[in-house]
């Protein structure tokens, strides 16, 4: 169901010595369960270790603002679309009958968490009830789009909606008019251009400074208490990292005064974090040079990304998960796509066809790493990454897979899959639960028994990766691309948050005689 139940923390509240509800804050005591390893001689030798943390969850919910980066592209309009049906409660006639509106393949608003049990045995509840959230219908958009059309016009370019449901937004989405925006034609398809009628104007540095004074701007005129920005705009090419040009903050800050070059992404990235306002990637192309990180964590900014975790990765980051930790191995992967809408025609261009090949294909080397039964230190299944744009099939995007395991005895397992699915329908509930979790994190300070000095997440938001198909972690972190792994970490860390242990699964209460 959509929106419904009393808000966070009344939803859930934890009885235990371990856990304070103050007028401000939930205090929990939580132990944290982790080991070392050693080897010595063939012998691997565990040392289980405990921290004590204390994390402390501010429970009062602000006003969101989010800024979009493409606004008035498919994922722009269909996200503010889709909020302004649920906020509106509309419904709408079909062929197939009555649709109504509601936030389906949102991990915090349509999937459940289980509590415990209760007397009619397991009780879930929704991820959001667990703590206190953002609900998205309260969040006020606003952004910025190279193209001009407002955005009633662009969700009809957009051809994701059914028409019953666009003519009843029309009136409301016609009012919303995207600002002009940072447009360098390099990067992205020279295929764009004609959509270019909304630009700024200037010197890099000015550019970002107009970047900023928009934020202002919507934060004032909007009244929200916290603004938020995200890329959802064109997948760009990649660029390259120069020492003295964007490897470290001040070498990137003295190029954007000197002019030479910087992607429109990470001059985003940058006004945004000047700012103070977490910085979200939804495209595959590297943004967050390590420029714009060392700047974030300077600030005490959020970033994360990059690239939205929609379909066919996600399957895949469950489907090879499943296969190696079942002790099959997977020898080949090959995966492709066809789509007919605006990214596919962008995607169609070589180097950012390439940007978007490179987050796609990485997505399985922490679980084939992690099997050592299976593959020999550096070795990896075959993996293959095909895009084509075929204009007749719109947003509804086609993802055929196909991935060959090699099973017992020398056997073959040919595992064949065909996924086709609005892709902006997939994409526009994973930005509210970017959004949403990345301003919960912002609400979470902890600290340890050694460091009792209260602190926030690293600026690097690895807590996305869920989200994310290339997740972007602190620098020695590592990588997790698991479906189930990036699931329970945002689970655990929630419970964490209310002094309940990570979920086990272990069911002993039903071993015991
Ligand atoms: P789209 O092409 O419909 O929308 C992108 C919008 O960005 C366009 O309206 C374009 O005019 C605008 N734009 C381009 N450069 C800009 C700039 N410098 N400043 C402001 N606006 C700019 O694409 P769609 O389908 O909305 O996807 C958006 C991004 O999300 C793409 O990079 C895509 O690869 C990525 N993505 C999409 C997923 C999905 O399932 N739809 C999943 C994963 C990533
Ligand atoms: C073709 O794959 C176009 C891409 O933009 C994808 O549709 C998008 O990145 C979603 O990818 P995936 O692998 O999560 O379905």
């Amino acid at each position: 169901a959509p929106a419904g139940g009393p808000v966070g923390s009344d939803f859930v509240r934890v009885k235990s010595p371990d856990v304070k509800y103050t007028e401000e804050h939930i205090e929990a005591r939580y132990s944290y369960h982790t080991a070392t390893v050693s080897r010595c001689r063939g012998t691997y030798t565990v040392t289980p270790r405990t921290t004590r943390f204390t994390f402390r969850t501010q429970r009062s919910v602000p006003k969101l603002g989010v800024m979009l980066v493409g606004w008035g592209g498919n994922n722009g309009t269909t996200v503010t679309a889709a909020v302004l049906a649920n906020k509106l409660g509309l419904s709408w006639r079909t062929r197939t009958g009555v649709k109504t509106a509601n936030y389906f393949g949102s991990l915090l608003q349509a999937s459940t968490v289980c509590l415990g049990m209760g007397p009619d045995g397991e009780v879930n509840v929704p991820f959001r009830d667990l703590l206190p959230m953002v609900h998205p219908n309260d969040i006020v958009f606003d952004g910025w789009d190279i193209s001009s059309l407002d955005l009633g016009r662009a969700m009809e370019r957009a051809q994701v909606l059914d028409w019953a449901l666009q003519e009843q937004l029309r009136p409301h989405m016609e009012q919303l008019k995207p600002r002009p925006s940072i447009y360098i034609p390099e990067f992205i398809a020279a295929n764009q251009e004609q959509r270019a009628d909304n630009v700024l104007m200037g010197s890099k540095a000015e550019q970002v400074e107009q970047i900023r004074k928009d934020i202002r701007d919507f934060k004032k005129k909007s009244g929200v208490d916290k603004v938020i920005v995200l890329w959802t705009a064109n997948t760009e090419r990649m660029c390259d990292i120069v020492p003295g040009v964007n490897d470290t903050a001040a070498t990137l800050l003295a190029t954007i005064q000197g002019g030479s070059e910087v992607s429109p992404s990470t001059l985003f990235a940058v006004a945004s974090i000047q700012e103070g306002c977490a910085y979200i990637n939804g495209s595959p192309q590297n943004t967050f040079v390590p420029g714009v990180v060392e700047l974030a964590m300077q600030q005490g900014a959020f970033i994360g990304g990059d690239d939205f975790k929609s379909g066919q990765t996600k399957v895949k980051s469950v489907l090879v998960d499943f296969l190696v930790s079942a002790g099959l191995k997977p020898t080949s992967i090959v995966s492709y796509n066809h789509l007919g809408n605006n990214d596919g025609r962008n995607l169609s261009a070589p180097q950012q066809f390439r940007s978007k090949e490179i987050s796609k294909s990485n997505v399985v080397d922490d679980m084939v790493r992690s099997n050592n039964v299976l593959y020999a230190p550096g070795e990896k299944p075959d993996h293959c990454v095909v895009i084509k744009y075929v204009p007749n099939v719109g947003d509804s995007k086609r993802a055929m897979d196909e991935y060959t395991s090699e099973i017992m005895m020398g056997g073959t397992n040919t595992i064949v899959m065909h996924n086709t699915c609005e892709d902006s329908l997939l994409a526009s509930p994973i930005i509210l639960d970017l959004v949403i979790l990345t301003e919960l994190c912002q609400r979470i300070t902890f600290c340890t028994e050694e460091d009792p000095h209260f602190q926030t997440f690293h600026s690097v938001l690895s807590v996305l990766s869920y989200l994310c198909k290339a997740p972007l972690v602190p620098e020695g972190a590592p990588v997790i691309n698991s479906f189930f792994r990036q699931r329970t970490c945002i689970e655990n860390l929630m419970r964490a948050c209310l002094g309940l242990p990570p979920q086990n699964h272990m069911q002993l209460e039903h071993e015991m005689q």
